[in-house]
């Protein structure tokens, strides 16, 4: 790896993220059900139907997890925790084991100079909830800021940051209008409250969270950088819906209290009676900015020539076993323009970057591909510095090899490769690669 500490400004944080529901193992210490279980056991919406109830055991062996994070020399962990095993009924009576978790989990971090950045829903929504409507129904807004205070009354003194929601554009878009994602929805008036809601939720856990004191409050928003795939006015005009959706709507919402136009196209007729009155709460002031990066995508209009379905094509490049275009000047693109466009002076932080990787069965440990993908992806990281974008960190994605989702246990993104038999954990050699990077 060309990397050393010394190429980035002092101060600069480099970290690793990982998220609740992908390896602490949810069946563990009285959480509640949650949306993904039943979308896990229903028939043919994750890969083998697998789910996260023991992932990788994090919630029995995170001492040993956190022992990984900082041998490799990191100085910041972002983690995620469950709702439903914080309140496993979405409101009301608290799990003592659940608070207890994230308050051991938090001191072992400072106990061995991690910074602990919190981020309070990465899209294990409890099922109580969903019943109700989860994200289509306003009160989540309330609910969520509820959980809030509930957890940051218990851990707030002690996180060094915290965001509300991991990328709205999964918990919306992808949920509710692809239906990939749990709840597995595909209704574009289910899609257009939740992508309203999702704001709503995280400006209401903003204000719950500042009326505990808290400061270093963010908001994390993932980007594809996305293209026309071909010259004609249609994928012109697909790529830039697309881009919109994507990579404007959430980040006009809560940096400039407006929603694009191109998208309220689409949106408005679906869209909650007076979200109008929402924009300022949603607009609520953070303190910094954080994006997750991994891809391009280029677009074309999709079959029905509906507004919103789109094509999507690769032209080649190199690509993750994701299926995933490399393309690191994506994340240049977007540090400078995030920047321009909606920092307003604020700080930027990577808040997750890396990519999935097959490695060969009886090397398990073997990622060469990551030591390059993660060398070209902190290049430009320092390009845009040097372009005068004000970037603060950079967290991998992920730590640990981990549960990705609708894809089960197949696509490995760790930096420390799991056997998910034995559990049993093996630092690969992009982890070894960036230790020696950071100690330089
Ligand atoms: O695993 C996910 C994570 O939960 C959110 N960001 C993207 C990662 C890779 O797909």
């Amino acid at each position: 790896m060309d990397l050393k500490r010394t190429d980035f400004p002092p101060g600069f944080l480099f970290g690793a993220a990982t998220s609740s529901y992908q390896i602490e193992g949810h069946g563990f210490g009285g959480a509640g059900p949650t949306h993904w279980d039943t979308f896990a056991a229903t028939p043919g919406n994750v890969v083998r139907g697998e789910n996260g109830a023991r992932a990788c055991d994090h919630y029995h062996r995170f001492d040993e997890d956190l022992d990984l994070a900082a041998g490799m020399g990191l100085d910041a962990y972002r983690f995620s925790t469950s709702w439903a095993r914080v309140l496993p009924e979405g409101r009301g009576t608290p799990n003592p084991d659940g608070l207890d978790f994230y308050d051991r989990l938090v001191d072992a971090m400072l106990a061995r100079g991690l910074k602990p950045y919190a981020t309070l829903y990465h899209w294990e929504l409890p099922s109580a909830l969903a019943d109700l409507g989860g994200w289509r129904n306003r009160d989540i807004a309330d609910w969520f800021a509820d959980f809030a205070t509930v957890l940051m009354r218990r851990i707030g003194d002690r996180v060094y940051a915290a965001a509300p929601i991991n990328e709205p554009w999964c918990v919306a878009w992808l949920s509710h209008f692809l239906g990939l994602h749990a709840p597995g929805m595909r209704d574009i008036r289910a899609a257009a409250r939740a992508m309203h809601h999702v704001g709503l939720a995280h400006g209401r856990a903003i204000q719950a969270m500042r009326a505990l004191g808290m400061r270093n409050l963010g908001c994390v928003t993932n980007h594809e950088y996305t293209m026309p795939a071909d010259d004609t006015p249609e994928a012109a005009a697909a790529a830039k819906l697309y881009d919109g959706i994507y990579n404007r709507w959430f980040l006009g919402a809560m940096r400039n209290a407006e929603y694009p136009t191109d998208v309220l196209e689409l949106l408005a007729p679906h869209m909650p009676a007076g979200w109008q009155n929402d924009m300022a709460v949603i607009a609520e002031p953070v303190d910094w900015l954080g994006i997750n990066y991994y891809t391009r995508k280029l677009i074309a209009r999709g079959p029905s020539g509906l507004p919103g379905d789109f094509r999507e094509l690769t032209a080649g490049l190199p690509t993750t076993s994701m299926g995933w275009e490399i393309v690191p000047e994506g994340l240049h693109y977007f540090l400078t323009w995030i920047d321009r466009e909606y920092a307003h002076g604020l700080p930027i932080y990577v808040t997750e970057n890396g990519m999935s990787a097959d490695a060969p069965p009886d090397r398990p440990a073997d990622d060469p591909e990551r030591i390059g993908y993660l060398d070209r992806h902190l290049a430009q990281v320092r390009h845009a510095i040097a372009d005068g974008a004000d970037v603060r960190g950079y967290f991998i994605w992920s730590l640990l090899d981990n549960y990705e989702w609708a894809l089960g246990y197949d696509k490995r993104f760790g930096l420390v490769h799991v056997d998910f038999e034995t559990l049993e954990r093996t630092p690969k050699a992009s982890y070894y690669a960036l230790q020696t990077a950071l100690a330089r």
